[in-house]
């Protein structure tokens, strides 16, 4: 089964956006297989973010992951990492559509609430970086109907 690696950003965590995030994939119908509040080092953010280091924004998009803690979660089902990125709306919260979590929550590019994986190749990198631990193991039974 597909899955996708999300984080909520450190302003999403402080303005008490966790649950409403969660609650937004949960209803959607994914699974939850691993979630962590984590401080992250300098250096972790550059590896998370290492295909933008050559952008102007790169130091400024450094500097903001790590001055609060973040949410990194995995989240599983069909077709989770496109589905994913709909939920979570276009990078430019401007450019988000109403009913997505940055076009609902958002104003600022710099400060968009919320990561998504943008590939299945990438969600695979990113979940092996941030969850070298591995995922929990489980699956729903009440839930069967959903696919
Ligand atoms: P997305 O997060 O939608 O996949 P990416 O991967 O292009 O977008 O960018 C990663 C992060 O870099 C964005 N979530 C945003 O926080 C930041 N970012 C992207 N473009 C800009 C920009 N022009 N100015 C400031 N920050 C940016």
């Amino acid at each position: 089964m597909e899955q996708t690696f999300i984080m909520i950003k450190p302003d999403g965590v402080q303005r008490g956006l966790i649950g409403e995030v969660i609650g937004r994939f949960e209803k959607k119908g994914f699974y939850l297989k691993a979630m962590k509040l984590v401080n992250v080092e300098k250096s972790f953010a550059e590896k998370h973010y290492a295909d933008l280091s050559s952008k102007p924004f790169f130091a400024g998009l450094v500097e903001y992951i790590v001055s609060g803690p973040v949410v990194a979660m995995v989240w599983e089902g069909k077709s989770v990492v496109a589905t994913g990125r709909k939920i979570v709306g276009a990078t430019n919260p401007l450019a988000a559509e109403p009913g997505t979590i940055r076009g609902d929550f958002a104003v600022d590019i710099g400060r968009n609430v919320i990561h998504g994986s943008d590939s299945v190749e990438n969600a695979r990198k990113e979940i092996a970086l941030w969850f070298p631990e591995g995922l929990a193991e489980w699956q729903s039974n009440q839930h069967s109907w959903i696919y």
